[in-house]
């Protein structure tokens, strides 16, 4: 590696910047409010690698609007990313998956953006040191709108940029802002996100899936078939899939997009629209996987055209390989 490559380096501030400048319209605000989202990443990273040093780890003894346990280090990083959100002066909107109702930003600070997130997704993982993320889109205010509700209840395709981020053996963070899907890798010792993932692109086809089987039971028959037909391939040209499920949806997603294969949250008898959230789980990691060349849908309807009903509404989801979930989708096809 020459001098030069060792300081000229590319951070996703400068990267972004570069990108925007390239259209005419661009205003700097983007590139702001994703600043707001760096900082809020870099403190949950920094909390959750000394979590079990601090106190962090455990329960905060509360229970959130879905009704599960929240953690104390989900308090925390929704409190940071709703302070650094509001804070940029660019946000109108914030849907976080920790707070009942949307949360409205007042005059003084109102920008043109509402932003969707999971401060911590995967926090069960905690206390184990499993990779654990924060995963967010970001829509702009509708022309005219003065900031309401039905400017955050629109379908995933009218989103203006995604992303999530992996406090794992390396922390990552994921970017599209509708032009591919680039990687960052903090680097702790300067405290900025380096380009180090460009242009990411999945592959086609690959021999993972990625899936809860404890809920097979409950699954209807095109699940179990779809499954079943990776599992035991009828053509003896096709080896069986191997299984990976990590219960931590980045870090399932995060080894999709680099590895491919499909990772799927299906509906079940118990789960009739499927665990993950439309607006901030679902569609982010849609608008991610679609950008790299990969496909993502609940089985019948492309997961970006979904109409979210409710701001923590749930759909089932296959994202990946675009071969591999056009195989699902055709089995869906098939038994409905
Ligand atoms: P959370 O938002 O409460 O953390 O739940 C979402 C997580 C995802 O990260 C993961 O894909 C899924 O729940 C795992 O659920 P399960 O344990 O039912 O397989
Ligand atoms: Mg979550």
């Amino acid at each position: 590696m020459s001098d030069h490559t060792k300081t000229n380096i590319v951070t996703l501030t400068r990267h972004v910047l570069t990108e925007q400048y390239q259209h005419q319209e661009a205003t700097g605000d983007l590139t702001l409010l994703l600043t707001s989202i760096q900082l809020g990443c870099k403190f949950v990273e920094s909390c959750v690698r000394k979590a079990a040093l601090i106190y962090l780890t455990g329960l905060a003894h509360q229970t959130n609007v879905q009704g599960e346990d929240v953690k104390k280090l989900d308090v925390l990083a929704n409190e940071m990313f709703i302070n650094a959100l509001k804070s940029s002066g660019k946000v109108a909107i914030m849907v976080s998956e920790e707070v009942d109702n949307a949360i409205f930003v007042e005059d003084e600070l109102r920008g043109k953006y509402c932003v969707t997130f999971d401060p911590l997704d995967g926090s069960s993982n905690i206390d184990a040191g499993v990779n654990v993320g924060t995963i967010f889109g970001i829509y702009q205010l509708r022309d005219s709108s003065k900031a309401e509700i039905a400017d955050v209840l629109r379908p995933g395709n009218k989103m203006v940029a995604a992303g999530y981020c992996m406090y794992g053996s390396s922390c990552n963070l994921i970017l599209t802002t509708g032009n591919g899907v680039n990687g960052y890798t903090l680097d702790p010792a300067i405290g900025e996100f380096i380009l180090t993932h460009p242009n990411i692109r999945i592959p086609p086809r690959a021999k993972i899936y990625s899936v809860n089987e404890g809920n097979a039971m409950y699954w209807d028959d095109a699940c179990k078939a779809y499954f079943d037909s990776i599992k035991f391939p009828k053509d003896p040209a096709r080896k069986p899939y191997s299984a990976r499920y990590i219960g931590s949806m980045v870090a399932d997603i995060h080894r999709t997009l680099l590895y491919g294969g499909i990772f799927a949250y299906p509906a079940d008898k118990k789960s009739k629209n499927g665990k993950l959230r439309v607006l901030y789980e679902c569609f982010p990691m849609a608008m991610i996987v679609e950008q790299a060349g990969g496909r993502a849908t609940t089985g019948k309807t492309r997961m970006l055209d979904v109409v979210p009903t409710d701001i923590h509404a749930r759909a089932p989801i296959f994202l990946g390989s675009e071969e591999d979930v056009k195989e699902a989708e055709e089995f869906f096809q098939k038994y409905d």
